[in-house]
Protein backbone atom coordinates (compact mmCIF):
# COMPACT_ATOMS: atom_id res chain seq x y z
CA UNK A 1 0.00 0.00 0.00
CA UNK A 2 1.35 3.41 -0.85
CA UNK A 3 2.09 5.50 2.07
CA UNK A 4 -0.58 7.45 4.29
CA UNK A 5 -0.51 11.00 3.24
CA UNK A 6 -1.92 12.78 6.54
CA UNK A 7 -3.65 16.24 6.11
CA UNK A 8 -3.82 18.79 9.32
CA UNK A 9 -7.22 20.50 9.53
CA UNK A 10 -5.87 23.04 11.85
CA UNK A 11 -7.86 25.73 12.47
CA UNK A 12 -10.96 25.44 10.52
CA UNK A 13 -14.18 28.31 10.63
CA UNK A 14 -16.82 27.28 12.94
CA UNK A 15 -14.89 25.71 15.82
CA UNK A 16 -13.61 28.03 18.73
CA UNK A 17 -11.16 28.97 21.70
CA UNK A 18 -14.58 28.41 23.68
CA UNK A 19 -14.78 24.94 22.52
CA UNK A 20 -10.69 24.51 23.19
CA UNK A 21 -8.50 27.16 24.05
CA UNK A 22 -5.85 25.67 21.40
CA UNK A 23 -8.12 26.61 18.04
CA UNK A 24 -5.45 28.80 16.42
CA UNK A 25 -7.11 32.44 15.20
CA UNK A 26 -3.50 34.85 15.06
CA UNK A 27 -1.25 34.53 12.26
CA UNK A 28 1.35 33.24 14.85
CA UNK A 29 -0.96 30.48 16.35
CA UNK A 30 -1.74 29.18 13.42
CA UNK A 31 1.94 28.98 12.43
CA UNK A 32 2.27 27.21 15.53
CA UNK A 33 -0.67 24.75 15.04
CA UNK A 34 0.99 23.95 11.22
CA UNK A 35 4.47 23.33 12.56
CA UNK A 36 3.10 20.96 15.34
CA UNK A 37 1.03 18.88 13.06
CA UNK A 38 4.35 18.73 10.74
CA UNK A 39 6.53 17.84 13.17
CA UNK A 40 4.20 14.79 14.35
CA UNK A 41 3.98 13.65 10.27
CA UNK A 42 1.12 16.02 8.40
CA UNK A 43 2.38 16.67 4.42
CA UNK A 44 -0.86 18.75 4.35
CA UNK A 45 -2.05 21.77 6.25
CA UNK A 46 -5.95 22.53 5.24
CA UNK A 47 -5.87 25.84 5.92
CA UNK A 48 -8.68 28.14 6.59
CA UNK A 49 -7.42 31.44 8.34
CA UNK A 50 -9.24 33.55 11.60
CA UNK A 51 -8.85 37.62 12.26
CA UNK A 52 -7.21 37.73 15.68
CA UNK A 53 -11.24 38.07 17.14
CA UNK A 54 -11.43 34.33 15.58
CA UNK A 55 -13.70 36.03 12.89
CA UNK A 56 -13.61 33.73 9.60
CA UNK A 57 -11.71 35.76 6.77
CA UNK A 58 -10.48 34.89 3.40
CA UNK A 59 -8.48 37.89 3.02
CA UNK A 60 -6.00 37.54 0.69
CA UNK A 61 -2.70 39.55 2.60
CA UNK A 62 -3.91 37.65 5.67
CA UNK A 63 -3.59 34.70 4.09
CA UNK A 64 -0.70 35.04 2.35
CA UNK A 65 0.78 36.42 5.82
CA UNK A 66 -0.84 32.58 7.60
CA UNK A 67 1.23 31.21 4.77
CA UNK A 68 4.79 32.83 5.22
CA UNK A 69 4.65 32.55 8.67
CA UNK A 70 3.89 28.30 8.33
CA UNK A 71 6.88 28.28 5.80
CA UNK A 72 9.16 29.75 7.89
CA UNK A 73 8.19 26.98 10.41
CA UNK A 74 7.99 24.02 7.36
CA UNK A 75 9.43 24.95 4.63
CA UNK A 76 8.43 22.32 2.41
CA UNK A 77 4.86 21.46 3.60
CA UNK A 78 2.04 21.06 1.20
CA UNK A 79 -0.62 24.25 2.15
CA UNK A 80 -4.29 23.61 0.94
CA UNK A 81 -6.22 26.54 1.44
CA UNK A 82 -10.32 26.36 1.81
CA UNK A 83 -12.22 27.96 -0.76
CA UNK A 84 -15.42 27.14 1.18
CA UNK A 85 -14.20 29.14 3.46
CA UNK A 86 -17.27 29.86 6.09
CA UNK A 87 -20.69 29.26 4.95
CA UNK A 88 -22.67 32.44 3.46
CA UNK A 89 -19.53 33.57 2.53
CA UNK A 90 -19.63 35.26 -1.75
CA UNK A 91 -17.74 33.43 -4.38
CA UNK A 92 -15.12 35.78 -5.03
CA UNK A 93 -14.49 36.15 -1.00
CA UNK A 94 -14.40 32.40 -1.05
CA UNK A 95 -11.75 32.45 -4.01
CA UNK A 96 -9.42 34.70 -2.90
CA UNK A 97 -6.57 32.22 -1.64
CA UNK A 98 -6.49 31.12 -5.37
CA UNK A 99 -5.39 34.58 -6.64
CA UNK A 100 -1.75 34.43 -4.40
CA UNK A 101 1.41 34.73 -6.06
CA UNK A 102 3.01 32.27 -6.55
CA UNK A 103 -0.25 30.19 -6.21
CA UNK A 104 -1.10 27.66 -3.72
CA UNK A 105 -0.31 23.88 -5.74
CA UNK A 106 -3.62 22.59 -4.22
CA UNK A 107 -6.81 24.00 -2.68
CA UNK A 108 -10.59 22.59 -1.97
CA UNK A 109 -13.19 22.12 -4.32
CA UNK A 110 -16.44 21.73 -2.82
CA UNK A 111 -18.88 19.34 -4.69
CA UNK A 112 -22.11 20.15 -3.68
CA UNK A 113 -25.03 22.33 -1.17
CA UNK A 114 -26.40 20.63 1.11
CA UNK A 115 -27.64 22.01 4.69
CA UNK A 116 -24.47 22.24 7.20
CA UNK A 117 -24.62 21.54 10.86
CA UNK A 118 -28.23 22.48 11.40
CA UNK A 119 -30.31 25.18 9.98
CA UNK A 120 -27.33 26.97 7.41
CA UNK A 121 -27.00 26.00 4.14
CA UNK A 122 -23.62 25.85 2.38
CA UNK A 123 -24.15 26.86 -1.14
CA UNK A 124 -22.47 25.31 -4.26
CA UNK A 125 -24.49 24.82 -7.31
CA UNK A 126 -23.05 23.38 -10.00
CA UNK A 127 -22.45 26.57 -12.01
CA UNK A 128 -19.92 27.42 -8.69
CA UNK A 129 -18.39 24.26 -9.05
CA UNK A 130 -17.63 24.88 -12.97
CA UNK A 131 -16.32 28.36 -12.30
CA UNK A 132 -14.23 27.34 -9.34
CA UNK A 133 -13.00 24.68 -11.04
CA UNK A 134 -12.06 26.82 -14.02
CA UNK A 135 -10.23 29.44 -12.18
CA UNK A 136 -8.19 27.00 -10.18
CA UNK A 137 -7.53 24.92 -14.05
CA UNK A 138 -6.34 28.49 -15.37
CA UNK A 139 -3.86 28.99 -12.02
CA UNK A 140 -2.37 24.97 -12.42
CA UNK A 141 -4.12 24.37 -8.86
CA UNK A 142 -4.65 20.81 -8.28
CA UNK A 143 -8.39 20.51 -6.27
CA UNK A 144 -9.32 18.19 -3.38
CA UNK A 145 -12.90 17.53 -4.14
CA UNK A 146 -14.59 17.56 -0.86
CA UNK A 147 -17.64 15.16 -0.78
CA UNK A 148 -20.12 15.62 2.16
CA UNK A 149 -22.48 12.56 0.79
CA UNK A 150 -22.65 10.65 -2.45
CA UNK A 151 -24.41 12.83 -5.15
CA UNK A 152 -21.01 15.12 -4.45
CA UNK A 153 -19.41 12.31 -6.28
CA UNK A 154 -21.86 11.64 -9.02
CA UNK A 155 -21.37 15.88 -9.69
CA UNK A 156 -18.00 15.28 -9.90
CA UNK A 157 -17.57 12.24 -12.45
CA UNK A 158 -20.62 14.27 -14.55
CA UNK A 159 -17.85 17.49 -14.19
CA UNK A 160 -15.39 15.80 -14.87
CA UNK A 161 -16.72 13.80 -18.14
CA UNK A 162 -17.55 17.20 -19.43
CA UNK A 163 -14.04 18.43 -18.86
CA UNK A 164 -14.05 21.01 -16.51
CA UNK A 165 -12.58 18.65 -13.71
CA UNK A 166 -8.98 17.49 -14.38
CA UNK A 167 -6.89 14.26 -13.45
CA UNK A 168 -6.00 12.72 -11.09
CA UNK A 169 -8.50 13.37 -9.05
CA UNK A 170 -8.66 13.29 -5.56
CA UNK A 171 -11.39 13.17 -3.20
CA UNK A 172 -11.57 13.95 0.50
CA UNK A 173 -14.70 12.16 1.96
CA UNK A 174 -15.87 14.53 5.17
CA UNK A 175 -18.39 12.29 6.89
CA UNK A 176 -20.82 13.05 9.82
CA UNK A 177 -21.41 16.54 9.02
CA UNK A 178 -25.44 16.71 10.14
CA UNK A 179 -26.45 17.46 6.90
CA UNK A 180 -24.16 15.05 5.07
CA UNK A 181 -23.57 11.60 4.76
CA UNK A 182 -23.13 9.44 7.92
CA UNK A 183 -19.90 8.05 9.57
CA UNK A 184 -20.45 4.80 9.24
CA UNK A 185 -18.32 1.53 7.78
CA UNK A 186 -21.74 1.08 5.33
CA UNK A 187 -21.44 4.66 3.82
CA UNK A 188 -17.73 4.94 3.77
CA UNK A 189 -17.60 1.60 2.05
CA UNK A 190 -20.46 3.02 -0.36
CA UNK A 191 -18.40 6.33 -1.02
CA UNK A 192 -14.98 4.51 -1.41
CA UNK A 193 -16.69 2.12 -4.49
CA UNK A 194 -18.14 5.46 -6.04
CA UNK A 195 -14.96 6.86 -7.34
CA UNK A 196 -13.11 6.28 -10.82
CA UNK A 197 -10.51 3.66 -10.38
CA UNK A 198 -7.68 6.01 -10.82
CA UNK A 199 -8.30 8.50 -8.34
CA UNK A 200 -7.01 8.44 -4.42
CA UNK A 201 -8.88 9.39 -1.57
CA UNK A 202 -8.51 10.84 1.86
CA UNK A 203 -11.53 10.87 5.14
CA UNK A 204 -12.26 12.99 7.66
CA UNK A 205 -14.91 12.63 10.08
CA UNK A 206 -16.72 14.99 12.80
CA UNK A 207 -16.07 14.66 16.78
CA UNK A 208 -16.03 11.20 17.73
CA UNK A 209 -15.93 9.80 14.59
CA UNK A 210 -12.42 10.99 13.14
CA UNK A 211 -10.82 8.27 14.28
CA UNK A 212 -12.69 5.36 13.61
CA UNK A 213 -13.41 6.66 10.48
CA UNK A 214 -9.96 7.76 9.23
CA UNK A 215 -8.33 4.46 10.53
CA UNK A 216 -10.80 2.55 8.40
CA UNK A 217 -9.59 5.06 5.31
CA UNK A 218 -5.87 3.83 6.43
CA UNK A 219 -6.79 0.06 6.16
CA UNK A 220 -8.55 0.91 2.66
CA UNK A 221 -5.75 2.49 1.03
CA UNK A 222 -7.41 5.82 1.42
CA UNK A 223 -5.42 8.85 3.18
CA UNK A 224 -6.35 10.05 6.74
CA UNK A 225 -7.63 13.98 7.36
CA UNK A 226 -7.19 15.45 11.27
CA UNK A 227 -7.40 18.67 13.65
CA UNK A 228 -9.47 21.03 15.34
CA UNK A 229 -11.25 21.38 11.98
CA UNK A 230 -13.67 18.54 12.91
CA UNK A 231 -12.47 17.41 16.30
CA UNK A 232 -11.23 18.49 19.17
CA UNK A 233 -10.81 16.20 21.55
CA UNK A 234 -7.96 13.64 21.92
CA UNK A 235 -10.13 10.96 23.54
CA UNK A 236 -13.17 10.99 25.16
CA UNK A 237 -14.07 13.79 27.19
CA UNK A 238 -10.25 14.81 27.03
CA UNK A 239 -9.22 17.61 24.85
CA UNK A 240 -6.74 17.64 22.48
CA UNK A 241 -3.46 20.24 23.61
CA UNK A 242 -2.63 20.90 19.68
CA UNK A 243 -3.74 19.47 16.33
CA UNK A 244 -0.06 17.54 16.75
CA UNK A 245 -1.60 15.51 19.44
CA UNK A 246 -4.15 14.37 16.79
CA UNK A 247 -1.83 13.90 13.91
CA UNK A 248 0.48 12.16 16.30
CA UNK A 249 -2.08 9.21 17.54
CA UNK A 250 -3.07 8.80 13.74
CA UNK A 251 0.37 7.73 13.02
CA UNK A 252 0.74 5.78 15.78
CA UNK A 253 -2.51 3.74 14.53
CA UNK A 254 -1.04 4.05 11.18
CA UNK A 255 2.41 2.65 12.13
CA UNK A 256 0.89 0.01 14.41
CA UNK A 257 -1.51 -1.26 11.32
CA UNK A 258 2.02 -1.80 8.81
CA UNK A 259 1.38 1.75 7.08
CA UNK A 260 4.45 4.30 6.44
CA UNK A 261 3.74 8.06 6.30
CA UNK A 262 4.23 10.41 3.28
CA UNK A 263 6.69 12.93 4.03
CA UNK A 264 5.54 16.16 1.85
CA UNK A 265 7.72 15.08 -1.27
CA UNK A 266 6.23 11.63 -1.47
CA UNK A 267 2.40 13.03 -0.94
CA UNK A 268 3.37 15.42 -3.80
CA UNK A 269 4.44 12.61 -5.88
CA UNK A 270 1.41 10.64 -4.81
CA UNK A 271 -0.90 13.16 -5.79
CA UNK A 272 0.52 14.25 -8.67
CA UNK A 273 1.27 17.21 -7.97
CA UNK A 274 4.82 18.67 -9.57
N1 LIG B 1 -16.45 25.61 6.52
C1 LIG B 1 -17.29 24.79 5.73
C2 LIG B 1 -18.59 25.48 5.48
C3 LIG B 1 -13.62 23.58 2.71
O1 LIG B 1 -12.74 23.90 3.48
O2 LIG B 1 -13.50 23.65 1.49
C4 LIG B 1 -16.70 24.40 4.45
C5 LIG B 1 -15.38 23.74 4.48
C6 LIG B 1 -14.96 23.11 3.22
O3 LIG B 1 -14.67 23.74 5.46
ZN1 LIG C 1 -12.32 23.26 5.55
Amino acid sequence: MEKLIITGAISGAEVTKEQNPNVPYTIEEIGREAEFAYKAGASIIHLHIREDDGTPTQNKERFRACIEEIKKKCSDIIIQPSTGGAVGMANEERLQPIYLEPPPEIATLDCGTMNFGGDEIFVNTEKTIIYFAEEMNKRGIKYELECFDKGMIDMVIRLHNEGYIKDPMHFNFMLGVIGGINASVRDLNFLVNSIPENSTFSVGAVGRHEFPMVTLSIIMGGHARVGFEDNIYISKGVLAKSNGELVEKIVRISKELGREIATPSEARKILGIS
